[in-house]
């Protein structure tokens, strides 16, 4: 087993990674710019790297610098958490020539999967559902025309470098396509610098569901699936477990399970699909690493999935079998952002007072406290609130109530528009797409 571990992260993550390594027996050193110097995780952590930007980012985004600190420190693995480095083969790649551990798949497994359409082909050659479409990206123009009208629209347009939905343009018929696909291109090449695109039946009216896996590069295993009930602008709010019956869990589960060892997953990954009105699932994208709303998993499975990840990392066999996962009750999470929960614009700024709920089957995973100064220069996500209870009705209960007991004054949360979600009668009668926010303006209004 690893003796130190450098978090290569911020925030609510870096605490929770940090727990997992406690856990273990391991030593915890947390990555920290300027900003950061004062948080819970670096205030928590055996020691501190601090890595010295003008820009706040800049400090959990320079990969030679992260390579450096973790040899500085003696570091054996480096965690990377979720966004900033985390789906980076290059770092990958260089840890694994300084002899460090990188926790997560291979350099080979994040760019096959980084690719939309490399990650595609395995998925279908290893008996995934994917929606109609070419799988290869679109070269000549008038070529691609074509095949749209013979998938049918709407159809998509996709980045392949793409994922988070950057660039990507919904086709209704023919006249639309030329502009959408230049758009789509350009959009591609400026985010990514790779303006390869291709073409897929555009799901209508679809659920966003998720699966979580486990592999050790050879085996792997599934925990079952996330139901991502809302979301706004590619950025989830509110996810709970499970969604789906025994069966079909079983069914999909196995299809994750033999894709993860196709391609000899290593680590926590999340198969995303949708789910259209007729019950079909479609394959979207692996994402290689833990994700904010693996909470919804760890209580229904009663597991501790980041420190699976960790003891894959290190390389030990898969510490569970298929048959020891057992799902039970529901869990539900929302994210407690510092955002107005109306415009949902940032709202950062010093937290006068901090409250957090309790009691049975109710967890917090916040690294803020009474005085935290919210910066402005990240992610707005302050708190993650999960609540488990044995059913669903009783979960939505219960996470009113643990809402209604949450204070935090000095900044503007999403806590009253979760608590208008909790009573709205079409997230109630589990009545939720994609679309909900989109189909429900006046949430806060009453509307
Ligand atoms: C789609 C789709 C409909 N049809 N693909 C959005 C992000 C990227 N992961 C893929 N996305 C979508 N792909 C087809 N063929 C609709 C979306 C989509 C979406 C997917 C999951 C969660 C939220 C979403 C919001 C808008 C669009």
């Amino acid at each position: 087993m690893f003796r130190r571990v450098l978090i290569a992260n911020r925030g609510e993550i870096a605490l929770r990674i940090l727990r997992s390594l406690r856990a273990l027996g391991i030593e915890g050193v947390v990555v920290h710019g300027r900003e950061d110097r004062l948080t819970l995780p670096v205030r928590m952590a055996d020691e501190g790297a601090f890595i010295p930007r003008d820009d706040p980012l800049a400090s959990y985004l320079d990969i030679e610098a992260v390579v450096a600190a973790a040899k500085e420190v003696g570091a054996d693995a480096v965690h990377p958490g979720y966004g900033f480095l985390a789906e980076n083969a290059t770092l990958a790649e260089r840890l694994a020539e300084e002899g460090i551990v990188f926790i997560g798949p291979s350099p080979g497994v994040l760019r096959l999967l980084g690719d939309k359409i490399s990650a595609r082909h395995a998925m279908v050659k290893a008996g995934l559902p994917v929606a109609k479409g070419s799988g290869q990206p679109i070269s000549d123009e008038t070529e691609a025309l074509s095949m749209a009208k013979e998938i049918g629209y709407p159809v998509m347009i996709k980045a392949a470098a793409g994922g988070g939905g950057i660039g990507m343009q919904v086709v209704n018929s023919g006249d639309e396509f030329e502009s959408a696909l230049r758009l789509c291109q350009g959009r591609a090449l400026s985010a990514f610098g790779d303006d390869r695109v291709f073409v897929e039946k555009f799901i209508e009216g679809a659920q966003h569901i998720e699966f979580q896996v486990l592999g050790d590069g050879n085996k792997a295993v599934h925990f079952g699936e996330r139901f991502c009930s809302i979301q706004r602008r590619h950025q989830k709010i509110i996810e709970e477990g499970p969604w789906l019956s025994e069966e079909v869990r079983a069914e999909l589960g196995a299809k994750v399970v033999a894709g993860a060892e196709a391609v000899g997953y290593k680590g926590l990954a999340t198969f995303e699909f949708l789910r259209d009105s007729n019950g079909e699932f479609y394959f979207l994208e692996v994402n290689p690493r833990v994700q904010v709303e693996h909470t919804v998993t760890e209580m229904i499975a009663g597991v501790d999935l980041v420190s699976l990840g960790i003891k894959v990392a290190a390389g030990e066999p898969l510490p569970i079998s298929q048959s020891d996962i057992q799902i039970s009750g529901h869990a539900i999470q929302t994210r407690i952002n510092a955002e107005d929960p109306f415009t949902l614009k940032p709202s950062p700024g010093r937290i006068w007072e901090c409250h957090w709920p309790g009691g049975p089957g109710v967890r917090v995973d916040t690294h803020s406290h009474t005085g935290y100064d919210m910066p402005p220069s990240f992610d707005s996500l302050l708190a993650k609130l999960i609540v488990w209870a044995p059913n669903r009705d009783e979960a939505l209960a219960k996470m009113d109530a643990a809402l209604a007991e949450t204070i935090i004054i000095g900044v503007d949360t999403l806590i009253p528009l979760h608590r208008a979600i909790m009573s709205e009668p079409d997230f109630r009668n589990g009545n939720i797409t994609i679309a909900y926010l989109d189909e429900h303006p006046g949430i806060l209004d009453g509307v």
